[in-house]
């Protein structure tokens, strides 16, 4: 690929080469934090920088929060709709600048940039609906002339901690939904990726000052996970932490969160897998596979990393998804003949060779792929061959989510055996049965089919719409955001009962006369 000159595109995006990282709406500051820089992983050049924001920064973004959260709850919710609306809006005229640098700074493809923008409209949209329709029952009481409801109250403030990989979507499912909540959000990004944040933000300022949203309602605090990550997760001032990243830290911030009795959504590691019966159209399934598997160069937690195949396809799928992978074609992120960009970092590079190392070591078979590519094209060093392995369910590093593209590859006889293998791991979140036959597919689906959070038939494990709950179960954390109901975790739930007899009955029939 020819060299990308992305001066144009930062400035279409109103980014400088220093930019500020804390924002409270329309006000941008230039804090005590460290100045950091953000690189490419496509190319290894430089993008533009960030400057970091210190806890003192912090402490005066929450209290800004705390005061626009007292004005904020009580804008009727369709009228906070109409700003998500306008915020669809812009987003919309931005599409195409915000998804090249979403794949530019965090190395997915353009098409996926794209994609990722579209997630961040998509909720807009359903948000605005949703605003109409923050629902709760009605009840008949057992007393006579009593009536009984509940109703849905704004939180406060939502701390929204996104990963790398999702760079401004995660955002948007947390944010929209919080906004039409009546809550206010402080928002603290992935370091790789400061650049989309604050790119965000600039975005929807245009809309707040425009619709005079006041300052704290929408806060960006670009920070310094060691600075910062504790605070904030202690904080009692954050009624509810909505936290995507690994399992491991997960577990952290639930102790953090959980300690005060504080809300957590936690969206933690997936180890997602694909059953392939014989009754399955290869074909559709051979294209879900490898979006799966190498899609966001397997850096998404929805990707596909396990494919339990019947024994009678087994060979013959094998064959067609090594001949795919062979051909992949692996390059700059914004090159769109590109289909598996590099990895995000040196760091992902060195995980991925350690797990191929362990795979070989527990007695794995890697059948294609596994290494780091050089040449001029691959200077950055942060580009891989997609890894395909032939192993057992029960290996360590199978049991374990490896955030590259390493699919690994088992065989059942029987599909209560695939059931039982796919539901052997730690992990919940996405899951996928290819089948024609109602009676496999139905097993899948049913109370002694798959444990996920998700789980799909003859559709792939990633790529989820956003009009579903999203999320998973045991390790993954059994948060969840976005579409259906999720809402409700936004909001404080009350029941509400009243009397318009002149009596006093108590419920239960008790007698208690004074
Ligand atoms: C993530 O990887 O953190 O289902 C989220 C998907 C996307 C979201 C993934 N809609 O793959």
């Amino acid at each position: 690929m020819k060299e990308i000159d992305f001066k144009p595109i930062l400035k279409e995006l109103h980014l400088e080469a220093k930019n500020p990282g804390v924002c409270t709406g329309t006000e941008w500051k230039y804090t005590t934090g460290k100045f950091i820089e953000s690189f490419s992983p496509s190319d290894g050049k430089l993008i533009a920088g960030v400057q970091q924001c210190g806890v003192e920064d912090y402490h005066e973004v929450i209290e800004t929060a705390k005061e626009a959260f007292k004005s904020w709850r009580m804008v009727p919710a369709p009228k906070r709709g109409e700003v998500v609306r306008q915020i669809g809006l812009e987003l919309r005229k931005y599409k195409e600048p915000l998804g090249k640098l979403v794949s530019y700074e965090m190395g997915k493809i353009y098409q996926e940039g794209l994609g990722e923008v579209q997630e961040m409209i998509d909720i807009c949209d359903f948000a605005v609906g949703q605003s109409r329709q923050l629902y709760g029952f009605t009840m008949h009481s057992e007393r006579a002339k009593h009536r009984m409801y509940d109703q849905y109250h704004p939180l406060g403030i939502v701390g929204v901690v996104s990963a790398f990989n999702f760079p401004v979507a995660v955002w948007a499912w947390n944010a929209m939904i919080a906004l039409v909540a009546g809550d206010v959000v402080v928002w603290k990004p992935s370091s790789k990726v400061y650049l989309c944040a604050v790119a965000v933000h600039k975005i929807v300022a245009k809309v707040l000052k425009e619709n005079s949203v006041p300052e704290g309602v929408l806060n960006l605090v670009a920070a310094d996970s060691k600075v910062l990550g504790d605070t904030l997760f202690s904080d009692k001032n954050i009624p509810l932490v909505s936290f995507t990243g690994s399992t491991r830290i997960g577990k952290k911030v639930g102790r953090l969160v959980g300690e005060r009795l504080g809300r957590s959504i936690l969206e933690l590691g997936g180890n997602n897998a694909i059953i392939i019966t014989p009754n399955a159209d290869l074909e559709m399934a051979l294209r879900a596979v490898v979006f799966g598997a190498v899609g966001t160069c397997g850096q998404r937690c929805t990707s596909t990393r396990r494919i339990i195949m019947h024994e009678s396809v087994y060979e013959t799928f094998k064959q067609k998804l090594v001949a795919v992978y062979e051909k992949l074609p692996i390059g700059h992120a914004l090159d769109e003949t590109t289909l598996v960009g590099p990895l995000v970092d040196n760091w992902a590079v060195q995980d991925f060779r350690n797990a191929i190392e362990r795979v070989k070591k527990e007695g794995g078979n890697i059948i294609t792929g596994g290494k780091v590519l050089e040449g001029e094209d691959y200077s950055s060093g942060t580009y891989v061959r997609p890894c395909i392995a032939e192993v057992e369910n029960h290996y360590d590093i199978v049991q374990e989510e490896t955030f590259a593209p390493i699919l690994y590859l088992i065989k059942y006889k029987t599909l209560e055996e695939a059931i039982q293998i796919h539901n052997d791991v730690p992990q919940g979140l996405s899951s996928a049965l290819f089948s024609t036959n109602m009676l496999e597919t139905e097993t899948f689906l049913s109370h002694e089919g798959s444990d996920c959070g998700i789980a799909n038939i003859n559709i792939g494990t990633s790529g989820a719409e956003i009009g579903g709950a999203f999320g998973g179960e045991k390790e993954t954390g059994g948060g969840r955001e976005s579409g259906s109901d999720a809402w409700k975790a936004y909001m404080r739930r009350q029941t509400n009962t009243i009397n318009f007899s002149t009596e006093l009955p108590l419920a239960q029939g008790i007698e208690f006369s004074v």
